[in-house]
């Protein structure tokens, strides 16, 4: 079932520079269990963050197209691990966001097995996008999360979203509190966070840039 489009929309679209970018990208399945995985056969990246992080929008800026991954007016609906597939090179997943309390014990266990099940066994997973909302900063769930990635070696790449909603002072004082904590959080972040708006595509040919160098590694 899909909710109506809320993807911001009101920026030009974006012409990023890598070789997979702006090439078309299609939906391949949005999967409830590991059997309906597609192959583990290229190069992957998975999205992941807290329910109405921003994560779908940045999908579908990324890809270029209004509405291909969902945008969710409800947070926590969306359960299933959707894999997209990027010029028949590469696959973006958009993992299941995490963290919203509403999502109740049930469907917090389903997010929990499935989502464990993606990071046992994808072989060809070269990173993690984390995504966090910077007018919130890092909260428990993402600290999990980390953790969670820390006991696997995962590296990830942290993104800060939704910046066009702070003025500039506040951004980068919030972009700094940010660094500071991922650093004495955790080793395994690839950067300091990028900063990206899916509403005015700012960060955006930046993000493209290090999404390509993490598929080009191992
Ligand atoms: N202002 C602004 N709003 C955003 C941005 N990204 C997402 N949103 C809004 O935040 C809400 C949640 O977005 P969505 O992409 O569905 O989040 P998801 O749950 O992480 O997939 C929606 O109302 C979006 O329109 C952004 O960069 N700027
Ligand atoms: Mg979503």
């Amino acid at each position: 079932m899909n909710e109506p489009d809320a993807t911001p929309s009101t920026a030009a679209p974006t012409s990023p520079p890598g070789s997979l970018a702006g090439h078309p990208a299609l939906f391949l399945v949005g999967a409830v269990s590991r059997h309906q995985f597609p192959p583990d056969d290229l190069p992957e990246i998975a999205f992941a963050g807290r329910s109405n992080v921003g994560k779908s929008s940045l999908l579908n800026r990324l890809l270029n197209r209004r509405n291909l991954a969902r945008v969710s007016r409800t947070p926590g609906r969306t359960r299933e691990i959707n894999f997209f597939s990027i010029r028949d090179q590469a696959r973006f997943v958009d993992l299941p966001g995490y963290g919203f309390a509403a999502v109740g014990r049930q469907q917090r266990l389903v997010w929990d097995r499935i989502a464990e099940s993606y990071f046992n066994e994808r072989r060809c997973l070269r990173g993690v996008i984390l995504l966090i909302d910077l007018r919130r900063g890092l909260l428990d769930s993402d600290l999990e999360l980390i953790a969670y990635l820390e006991t696997r070696g995962i590296g990830f790449l942290p993104v800060a979203t939704k910046i066009d909603k702070l003025n500039a002072n506040p951004r980068r004082q919030a972009l700094l509190v940010l660094e500071k904590e991922l650093k004495q959080q955790t080793k395994l972040a690839m950067s300091p966070p990028l900063a990206v708006s899916s509403l005015d595509s700012s960060g955006i040919p930046t993000l493209w840039e290090q999404l390509e160098k993490i598929l080009s590694t191992g």
